[in-house]
C-alpha cells in the first residue's frame, strides 16, 4: 500500500476529499468515520455561497459541518436536526422574504458567521472555528476565500446559485454555467498546503454534481493546474446510477446541455483530473471499456454501514491506484508539488 509518508503514530497521511452538500457530504462523513479525524481534509464548494437578508451564507460549508458533527437534518440533509422555524414565521408576518428558509438553530451560524467576515476574518477561520466548537476533528476548508459565485444561465436570463436552486426550484431550462470570480480566485490556503503536502494518500471527488458543485473548484485555474498535475492518486465517485443522479438536478441539466446521463459522460467530464472513477455495479457494462481505471461497487448510501463500505473501498482502490502508478514508475508517486509551483499557487 502506498499511502505517503507515514505519520509519527504510523498512520497513513491525509486524504483530500473536495465535495459540495447533501449528496457528496454523505462520502465525506463515511471518510470521517473511517479515517482518524487528523487524517482528512474535507474541502468545500463555495459557489452557492450568497448575501440574503444581510447574512452571509454558505449552504455547502454549514452542510458539511452538520452532517460531520452529526447535527444535519436527516431528512432534508441540509440544516439542522430538531429545527424550529419561529424566525421564518414571523419574518413573512412582516412580508420579509421567505423563500430561502433559515432554521431558528441555524440562524446563529449566519449571523456568527457574518459577523467574523465583518472583522476582516476569512471564511476559512470561521469554518475551522464552527468545526472546532461543534466537536468536528476533521479540517473542514472552503475551497476559496475569495468571492467566487455559481451562475446559472437559463432560457430565462442569469440566475444566482441560490435563486435557480431554491427559489426556482431549478425549473429554468440550463444553457450554460459560469462561475464568477473564478479566474482570479485563489485556492484556500490550507486547501493548497494539502494539496502538496508529500505525505497525501488520495484526493477524493465525492458524489456531488459535477456541474453545481464540483466545477467551481476546478473553474480556479491555479486548482485545476494543481490537481492535474497531482503525483497522488485523484478519485471521483460518480454521482449518477444507471442514468438518473442519486439526488438532485445533475440529471436534469445533463440533459438540458445535450450531454448523455452516463457514466461514461463523468468520466469524460473529469478527463485529465481523475486517475480512477468508483461507479455503480448496475453501471458495470456501460463503464467497461473507459480508458481509466474504474471501481464498480454499491454506491448508494443509504446507512452508515454503506458510508463506510464505500468510504474503504474508495480509499483501497485508491491505494491500489497509487501503488500501480508506483510500480511502473518508482518514485513518481510520492513527488510533492515543487516550491515554485507551490509559490505560482
Ligand atoms: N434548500 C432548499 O431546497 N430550500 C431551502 O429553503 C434551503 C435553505 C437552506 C438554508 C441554509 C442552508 O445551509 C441550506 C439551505 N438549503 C435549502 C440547501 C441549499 O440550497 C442547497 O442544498 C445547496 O446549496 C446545494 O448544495
Amino acid at each position: 500500500m502506498i499511502d505517503g509518508t507515514a505519520d509519527p503514530n504510523g498512520l497513513p497521511g491525509p486524504v483530500l476529499a473536495l465535495c459540495g452538500g447533501v449528496g457528496g457530504a454523505k462520502l465525506a462523513l463515511g471518510l470521517y468515520q473511517v479515517l482518524a479525524p487528523q487524517q482528512l481534509v474535507v474541502a468545500v464548494n463555495t459557489g452557492d455561497d450568497f448575501e440574503h437578508l444581510s447574512l452571509s451564507i454558505s449552504p455547502d460549508l454549514d452542510t458539511v459541518i452538520y452532517t460531520l458533527a452529526g447535527i444535519a437534518d436527516p431528512v432534508r440533509g441540509w440544516g439542522r436536526a430538531d429545527e424550529t422555524w419561529n424566525f421564518l414565521a414571523s419574518l413573512g408576518d412582516l412580508g420579509g422574504e421567505t423563500w430561502f428558509r433559515l432554521g431558528d438553530r441555524d440562524l446563529a451560524m449566519h449571523v456568527e458567521r457574518t459577523r467574523f467576515l465583518k472583522h476582516g476574518r476569512g471564511l476559512s477561520e470561521f469554518a475551522a472555528h464552527a468545526a472546532r466548537k461543534l466537536g468536528i476533528g476533521a479540517e473542514i476548508v472552503p475551497m476559496t476565500d475569495d468571492r467566487l459565485r455559481t451562475i446559472i444561465v437559463t432560457g430565462e436570463g442569469e440566475l444566482p446559485f441560490q435563486h435557480y436552486f431554491v427559489e426556482r426550484q431549478c425549473a429554468p431550462e440550463v444553457t450554460a454555467l459560469r462561475y464568477d470570480g473564478a479566474e482570479h480566485a485563489r485556492p484556500a490556503a490550507r486547501l493548497i498546503e494539502t494539496l502538496s503536502d508529500p505525505a497525501l494518500r488520495a484526493i477524493i471527488i465525492c458524489p456531488s454534481n459535477p456541474y453545481l458543485s464540483i466545477d467551481p473548484f476546478l473553474a480556479m485555474p491555479m486548482l485545476r493546474g494543481a490537481l492535474a498535475r497531482s503525483p497522488k492518486p485523484v478519485i471521483a465517485v460518480a454521482p449518477i446510477i444507471a442514468g438518473r443522479a442519486v439526488k438532485g438536478p445533475a440529471s436534469k441539466i445533463m440533459t438540458e446541455l445535450g450531454i448523455p446521463v452516463t457514466t461514461r459522460s463523468i468520466a469524460a467530464h473529469y478527463r485529465g483530473i481523475i486517475n480512477g472513477l468508483v461507479v455503480d455495479i448496475g453501471d458495470a457494462d456501460e463503464a467497461r471499456g473507459l480508458d481509466i481505471p474504474v471501481l464498480t461497487t454499491p454506491i448508494l448510501m443509504r446507512s452508515r454501514a454503506d458510508r463506510e463500505r464505500l468510504a474503504r473501498e474508495v480509499l483501497a482502490f485508491a491505494d491500489d491506484i497509487a501503488a500501480r502508478s508506483e510500480a511502473a514508475a518508482p518514485g513518481t508517486a510520492s513527488v510533492p508539488i515543487d516550491s515554485a509551483e507551490k509559490k505560482a499557487l
